[in-house]
This record gives structure tokens, C-alpha cells and sequence, in this order.
């Protein structure tokens, strides 16, 4: 069983790695499993290999770290200037195209309500896109308290993603993280439950004023998709093809959070097709790469999940060197690990 700190190293080494690994092949129809494995082959010679770049999910997410670290807690304004600022750096990260108006506007000095560009965004619907999803790691590491966890990582959403299907997914995807760091994945069914029972609360509260519309989804979206995870669980074989039709691999969050979970759940064991030498991390990654569509921040979301759960130990130090990020990455978990030890009443 892996220690809290190794769990929390795991989370967001995890996180940049899906990303920088996993943006090789975004936006990729079909993505052949040897494709992946010959991809994943290139990280273990790291003498010749080249970094991979990390992109706006990783940006984004040391954004969301760095604040909460040094505001030792949520501060909407100074989050809000991270993303402007790091954008504003590095506009060339691969952004979504609607969210770069609203991070423009974040960097106006006159600017009084930070929440008010995102609510701006397509017509005033606000956008469901999966950037609010992608960085939602660090509220899993900050805060100790469920309810914390889910407020803020809604709040921290919704500065560029005004849309309920919007930052519902960083909801959920920051409650699969902290369930992971609990050690949770280790009984998948409770796992998946209570993420269902969590997500039901949330979206039976917004019933009526939520979005379902944009996407033409059911009456509880993220519900629905979590049991449609739950039934995949059960199969003993599932295709490439159904994962993709029963949840999606988009840019939406709700057609890739619960598709990210999925691949954690997917690859508590090993799978067929992936090397017998691989660990959790790496069969998630891989997973998720070989399904296609936004691979980049799918394999974000579920590298963060199946890192919190098998701990820093179980990535290989090749797959480390690969990447553009990763000492930041490990260095922003063991500062949030003390932040959330401060949090500790018995501490
Ligand atoms: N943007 C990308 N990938 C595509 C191009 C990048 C490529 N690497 C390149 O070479 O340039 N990836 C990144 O974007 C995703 C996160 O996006 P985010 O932050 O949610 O942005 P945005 O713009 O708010 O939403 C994304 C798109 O979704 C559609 N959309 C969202 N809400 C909508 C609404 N209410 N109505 C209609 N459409 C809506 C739009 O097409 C948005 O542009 C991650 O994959 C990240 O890796
Ligand atoms: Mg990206
Ligand atoms: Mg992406």
C-alpha cells in the first residue's frame, strides 16, 4: 500500500505525464495499439529521446497548484490571474478555442467579477468543455474535506467553465482523485458508488438549470455515464469501439471524465495486449491513448487517478525523464502534502 505522499507524487507526475505522453495522438481518430506501444517504446531510451512538451492541461493545472499553495486555500482572483498570466506567457500550450477569450478578459486589471468571462462564453451558455476537468487534481491534494473538495473545485471550474456539464466534470474528476488517494480504487464497485451517489446529489440540486441540452444528455448526465461505467465494469470483454459509443473520448467533459475513470477502473488488472511488465500507470496510459479522440487530457484525467492510487514508486524512471513538467509537478505534490497535513486536526 503506498504511503500519502507517495500517492499524492503519483497523482500529478501521473496527470503531466498522461498529458505530455498522451499529446502525441490527439484529435487522432484511430489509434492502433501498436502505435501506442511503439510510442510508449521511444520513452525508455531516454539518451537520444527528445522531452516531451507539455500542453494547457498541465499549464493550467500548476496554475490551479501554485494558487492554492501559496494562497493556502481558494483564491478566485488570484487564480483567476495565474491562468491569464501563464496564458498570456505561453499562449502556444494548445488551448481550446473558446477558452482564450476568457483568459484574456481575466487579464483585465479592471475587472471586478473574475466568474463573469466564462459566463459570457457561447452565447451565455458557457462552456462544457473538459479544461475545467483537466486541472482539477491539485483540490484533491489541498483539501482533506469532501465538501471542500467538491465546492472548490466547482468554483476553480467555473472561472473559464460556466456550463453544469462543464465544471460537474471537474467535480467529479478532483472526487475520483481524493477517493483514489483514500486508497478507494482497491474495492472498484464502492468506488464507482459512491462517485454515483456523489454526482446524483450535485445534479438532482441543479436539476431543471442545468445545461443537459448542450449536449443533448440525459436528465442526469454524469449519472448516467457513471452507470453505463459501472455496467462496462461488469463485462469481461469490451471493445475499443464500445467504450468509445457507451462514453466518448471528446473534448466535452462529460464524454471524457467518465471515460478517464473508466480507464482506471479498466486497468486495475492487466489487459490483454499491453506488456506483462507494466504497471498501473502505464497500462491506464497506454489504455487511454489507444482509445483516441482528446488522448491528451483523457490520459491527464486518469493518469492523476491511477497515480493517486498506486503512488510515485509505480511510475518508471524512464517514463519520468521523458517529460517536460514532471520535477515541477512532484515538487507542487510534496508542498501540497504538507499544506494538507496542516488541515490535520490529529497531526
Ligand atoms: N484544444 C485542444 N485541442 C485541439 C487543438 C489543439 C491542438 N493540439 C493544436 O495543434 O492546436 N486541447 C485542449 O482543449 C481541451 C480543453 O478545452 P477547454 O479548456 O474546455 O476549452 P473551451 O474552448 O472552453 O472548450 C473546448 C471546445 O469545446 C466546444 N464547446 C465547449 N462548450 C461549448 C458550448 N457551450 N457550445 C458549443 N461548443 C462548445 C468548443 O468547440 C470549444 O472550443 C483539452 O482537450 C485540451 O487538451
Ligand atoms: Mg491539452
Ligand atoms: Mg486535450
Amino acid at each position: 500500500v503506498p504511503m500519502m505522499l507517495s500517492r499524492f507524487r503519483g497523482a500529478l507526475v501521473g496527470s503531466v505525464l498522461g498529458d505530455c505522453i498522451g499529446g502525441e495522438f490527439e484529435g487522432t481518430v484511430d489509434v492502433p495499439l501498436d502505435r501506442v506501444l511503439q510510442h510508449l517504446s521511444t520513452l525508455e531510451d531516454d539518451a537520444d529521446g527528445e522531452t516531451l512538451r507539455y500542453s494547457d492541461d498541465t499549464a493550467m493545472m500548476r496554475c490551479v497548484a501554485d494558487s492554492l499553495l501559496i494562497r493556502m486555500g481558494f483564491d478566485e482572483r488570484d487564480m483567476a490571474q495565474r491562468f491569464a498570466k501563464e496564458f498570456k506567457n505561453q499562449p502556444n500550450r494548445g488551448y481550446g478555442s473558446g477558452v482564450v477569450q476568457v483568459l484574456r478578459k481575466l487579464a483585465s486589471p479592471t475587472l471586478m467579477d473574475v466568474f463573469q468571462p466564462a459566463r459570457a462564453q457561447f452565447s451565455g451558455r458557457g462552456s462544457f468543455g473538459n479544461g475545467g476537468a483537466m486541472r482539477a487534481a491539485p483540490f484533491a491534494l489541498a483539501f482533506r474535506n469532501i465538501a471542500d473538495v467538491r465546492k472548490y473545485s466547482r468554483l476553480g471550474a467555473m472561472l473559464t467553465h460556466a456550463c453544469s456539464l462543464g465544471y460537474n466534470g471537474a467535480v467529479l474528476q478532483a472526487l475520483a482523485v481524493h477517493l483514489a488517494l483514500q486508497g478507494a480504487l482497491a474495492l472498484p464497485t464502492d468506488f464507482i458508488d459512491k462517485l454515483i451517489s456523489e454526482m446524483e446529489e450535485l445534479e438532482k440540486e441543479e436539476a431543471g438549470q442545468h445545461d443537459a441540452n448542450a449536449l443533448n444528455s440525459a436528465e442526469l448526465p454524469y449519472c448516467s455515464r457513471l452507470h453505463r461505467v459501472k455496467e462496462l465494469m461488469d463485462k469481461s470483454s469490451v471493445s475499443i469501439e464500445e467504450v468509445i459509443s457507451e462514453l466518448g473520448n471528446g473534448i466535452a467533459a462529460l464524454e471524457s471524465v467518465p471515460t478517464a475513470i473508466f480507464c482506471a477502473l479498466r486497468c486495475l488488472e492487466a489487459r490483454d495486449g499491453l506488456p506483462e511488465e507494466f504497471g498501473g500507470v502505464e497500462r491506464t496510459i497506454a489504455y487511454s491513448l489507444a482509445l483516441g479522440g482528446d488522448t491528451d487530457t483523457i490520459a491527464c484525467m486518469a493518469g492523476a487517478i491511477a497515480g493517486a492510487h498506486y503512488g510515485i514508486e509505480s511510475i518508471p524512471q524512464s517514463w519520468q525523464n521523458s517529460s517536460e513538467g514532471v520535477v515541477e509537478a512532484d515538487d507542487l505534490a510534496e508542498r501540497l502534502h504538507k499544506l494538507y497535513n496542516l488541515g490535520d486536526p490529529s497531526a
